[in-house]
């Protein structure tokens, strides 16, 4: 290729990201950025350990067993795992919102390190099993998937047994910071039930770094602290056990709580079910069968597929759980979009209803090996189509529809296109033998990850750095992109 992408090259695309990877190290794990989020996040450090790779196996390792020491004995990875040398005012919320080790103990939090009390997207087996593959001799002098092997089936059984708050089989999100998509218009609808925290009662870090129009707003916040105060007073119980059923006015059976905010997300899920299959790899190369893994995932496909493909739109959709026929929402109304698909009254769940937002999340689970092929076409067309404009206009697909009424090319979730969302989906093109879609979206992604500096989001037409820069997962996505 051109010198720009040759690794020995000074000033090259692959010495710069490397850099970025070293200046966000902290000698144990990577920052996601410096200023903006200066402790370790979940799926941050699974897609940096996929980057990393390249340049210190050792330094990947050792980012994944750091999250994983922080693992809480229910299974659940926290979302972050605070640095106890950054003061506590530098991220909004902080140790002392969570109170992980006092809050969280009756659900196993660890009694020395702080961390959230929820959790991101299930990226980690996945990324086990890509830095093991990095280095397969480093790996086994290590004993590093002998090691990780039991935490991160914890991992997903606890996503499993305690988050099928749905009762379909697949895992639930509690909160909009667990999917990982913050303020993605999929969760005004169910977000709009929630009552606002009051302003006064929290005081937002975030705006100190970012442009408050590029970020989430106030009341986006206040319902965020609302959700995230109410689970820690719960103790982090789930819905499906018996100390969330105590506190939580609960309706009907199944440990269902009136007011609360549980949504199927089909990246979640389809990151989950990626994971259940490199789990079943990591299974395998030490020594047992895997088929029962291969097995799970398979089924968890059949879920996903049942509970939130709508054939008419193409696409995958949100199902918001505890939302009913009867909900009232500034979102078109679901019958009008979705009249004559497949979510008709015979498809109709009775646990809650898909939220007729297109967001990239919905082209995610392109990333699986068995989607039947005609869910696969779809999902390309789709991508290709104006809501994504694949290869067109927006070369780098947007986080949010393009034709959306919400549609914002520079706040956050709301339209800007993201890295690991380019990243996966150009993995789900390359798979599905797309190539020539997967080459034309690795360019883009590498073109601006190095115009932007790394940048955090972009906006999806221009390229335009929002955020952040020097963003860890762009830095790291890129160096896997470049091998
Ligand atoms: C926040 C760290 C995290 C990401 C999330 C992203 C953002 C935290 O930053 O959330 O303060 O808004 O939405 O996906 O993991 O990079």
């Amino acid at each position: 290729g051109a010198p720009v992408h040759d690794p020995a090259v000074p000033g090259s695309l692959h010495v710069r990201a490397a850099r970025v990877l070293d200046a966000n190290w902290t000698g144990t794990s990577t920052v996601p950025s410096r200023g903006l989020y200066p402790h370790q996040w979940s799926w941050d450090s699974a897609f940096i350990a996929i980057g990393l790779r390249h340049i210190s196996p050792l330094r990947a390792q050792t980012e994944l067993e750091t999250l994983l020491d922080a693992q809480w004995a229910d299974g659940r990875i926290p979302h972050i795992v605070f640095n106890p040398s950054v003061p506590f005012d530098a991220y909004f919320p902080s140790p002392d919102f969570w109170r992980s080790s006092t809050a969280g103990r009756a659900a196993g939090a660890p009694r020395t390190v702080q961390t959230s009390g929820i959790v991101q997207p299930p990226v980690h087996a996945l990324a086990a099993w890509l830095v093991h593959l990095a280095d397969p001799g480093l790996s086994l002098a290590r004993g590093f998937l002998a090691r990780v092997y039991p935490h991160l089936a914890a991992w997903h059984r606890y996503l499993l047994h305690r988050r099928d708050l749905g009762g379909g089989g697949l895992a639930s999100v509690v909160h909009p910071w667990e999917q990982g998509m913050d303020n993605s218009p999929a969760w005004d609808a169910p977000l709009s039930r929630i009552t606002p925290a009051p302003a006064r009662s929290f005081r937002r870090a975030d705006l100190a770094h970012g442009a408050p129009e590029d970020r989430p707003t106030d009341l986006d916040y206040g319902r965020y602290v609302r959700l995230a105060t109410e689970y820690r007073d719960g103790g982090y119980a789930d819905g499906t056990d018996k100390g969330a059923a105590r506190r939580a006015s609960v309706e009907g059976g199944g440990g269902r709580r009136v007011g609360g905010f549980a949504v199927e997300d089909p990246a979640f899920n389809a990151l989950l079910i990626a994971s259940e299959h490199a789990l079943a790899r990591i299974a395998q190369e030490l020594g047992a069968p895997g088929t029962a893994r291969h097995a799970r995932a398979e089924r968890l496909t059949e879920a996903l597929i049942d509970r939130l493909w709508d054939p008419v739109e193409g696409m995958f959709f949100c199902r918001d759980v505890y939302g009913g026929e009867t909900r009232e929402s500034g979102a078109l109304g679901r019958d009008q979009r979705f009249g004559s698909s497949a979510l008709g009254s015979e498809r109709r769940s009775p646990t809650g209803a898909l939220v007729p937002e297109r967001t990239v999340s919905g082209l995610i689970p392109l990333l699986l090996p068995t989607l039947p092929r005609d869910i696969t076409t779809a999902l390309v067309g789709t991508l290709r189509g104006p809501h994504f404009s694949l290869g067109d206009a927006a070369r780098l697909v947007p986080s949010y529809d393009l034709l959306g009424e919400a549609f914002d090319p520079h706040r956050y979730w709301r339209g800007p296109a993201w890295f690991n969302t380019g990243w996966l989906l150009e993995r789900g093109l390359r798979l599905h033998g797309e190539h020539a879609d997967a080459d034309a979206l690795r360019e883009a992604l590498l073109e601006t990850a190095g115009t932007s500096d790394f940048a955090e989001y972009v906006d999806p037409y221009t390229g335009e750095a929002c955020g952040a820069v020097g963003f860890g997962w762009t830095a790291a996505l890129t160096l896997d992109l470049l091998h």
